[in-house]
């Protein structure tokens, strides 16, 4: 069977989810795509795929079986909607959505309808570096995990179109679900601290240090720089009690030549994390095709905008911000297990 889907938002991360749908992948076929821009719409709608007017025109159009968000931020909620409304499987980048109260109402929309249809689009889960890092935290040979060190970095961020605010409500997010997935745990308070501002960002605040108090005891520091010039550069580092378990520094491939010994760092998402959007879109798509979602879920986008508001008022306060989650609702799996102290 091949998945017809929709593409709403056809930007940088929709343009590439469009090779990977048409180029790499199977299983799938792009039958339609839209964007505010119709023009950028039309340029990457792949051969025969119809350019739709508006999201909504697409999700409830009878060609489409699946979407695919990928346009910004405030606009994901009505799209999230409406998709859940056409019941429809959707695949939305992250973030889920940019509000608390936005992201209750999609979850509860999603657990009147039953069943899960949303996964959000925290691509390093699918990473095989993480995924091993994973392994060895759940094997439990090192004991209990006692401090995640995650570096976030960030060659270059859009002039004028990436805010003050977007360290801590766009590019924090993929720490806080990772750091919640890796550890088995949730976030319970943050902290932020603002060093010397880098001249190369202007006026924005960049970078930012930020200290997540995990409810089991562990502490995750993440350091975001988004103007750092020399590439993308993601680490992670887990402290355990019996040893210490870590990312390899990608990519591996060692270059010597005349300037000397040296290692080539990825320039963006795209490139570093490549084969990680691959294989969240495999796994995406068998589940679409069954009428549900995997991965990561509406829960985790829920509990990702909490710590990105938590640090929003973090920063403004100067002190520790705590976070209250809702009580899990059953369709998202068991209460998050969670190490005593
Ligand atoms: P972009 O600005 O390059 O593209 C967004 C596109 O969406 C634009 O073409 C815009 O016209 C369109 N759009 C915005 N609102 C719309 C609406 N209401 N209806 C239809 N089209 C609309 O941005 P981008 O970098 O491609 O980011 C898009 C989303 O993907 C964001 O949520 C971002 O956070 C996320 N993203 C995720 C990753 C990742 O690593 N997972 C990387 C980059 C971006
Ligand atoms: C971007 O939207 C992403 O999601 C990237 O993965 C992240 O590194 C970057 O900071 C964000 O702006």
């Amino acid at each position: 069977m091949t998945l017809k889907v929709g593409v709403i938002g056809t930007g940088m991360i929709g343009q590439d989810h469009i090779r990977r749908l048409t180029k790499v992948l199977s299983g799938v076929e792009v039958v339609g795509v839209t964007d505010i821009d119709q023009a950028r719409a039309a340029a990457a709608a792949p051969e025969g795929a119809e350019v739709f007017a508006t999201p909504s025109a697409l999700i409830s159009s009878e060609k489409v079986q699946a979407v695919i968000i990928c346009s910004w931020g405030p606009a994901h909620e009505e799209q999230l909607l409406a998709c859940i409304a056409a019941g429809k499987p959707v695949f939305c980048e992250k973030p889920l959505v940019t509000s608390e109260a936005a992201a209750l109402r999609v979850m509860e929309a999603e657990v009147a309808f039953g069943r899960r249809l949303v996964q959000v689009g925290f691509m390093r889960r699918f990473d095989a570096d993480y995924r091993r890092l994973k392994a060895v935290i759940d094997g439990g040979e090192l004991g209990a995990p006692l401090m995640f060190h995650s570096v976030h970095r960030n060659a270059s961020v859009p002039e004028g179109l990436y805010t003050s605010e977007m360290p801590l409500n766009d590019t924090l997010v993929h720490d806080a679900d990772i750091s919640r997935w890796l550890l088995s745990d949730e976030v319970a308070g943050v902290e932020v601290r603002v060093p010397r501002r880098s001249a190369r960002g202007g006026e924005l605040r960049d970078p930012v240090f930020v200290l997540l108090h995990m409810a089991s005891g562990a502490l995750v520091d993440v350091e975001i720089s988004v103007n750092i010039a020399y590439g993308y550069d993601i680490r992670g580092e887990v402290s355990c009690e019996a040893g210490v378990a870590a990312l390899p520094n990608r990519p591996a491939t060692v270059i010597s030549d005349s300037d000397g010994i040296r290692q080539a760092i990825p320039k963006d998402w795209r490139e570093r994390f490549i084969e990680a959007y691959d294989q969240e879109f495999r796994e995406w798509i068998v589940a679409a095709s069954q009428g549900t979602a995997t991965g990561p879920s509406i829960w985790d986008g829920y509990a990702a905008t909490l710590v990105a508001d938590a640090a929003l008022r973090a920063v403004a306060s100067g002190g520790l911000e705590s976070i209250n989650m809702i009580a899990k609702p059953g369709l998202y799996g068991p209460p998050t297990a969670i190490a005593a102290q």
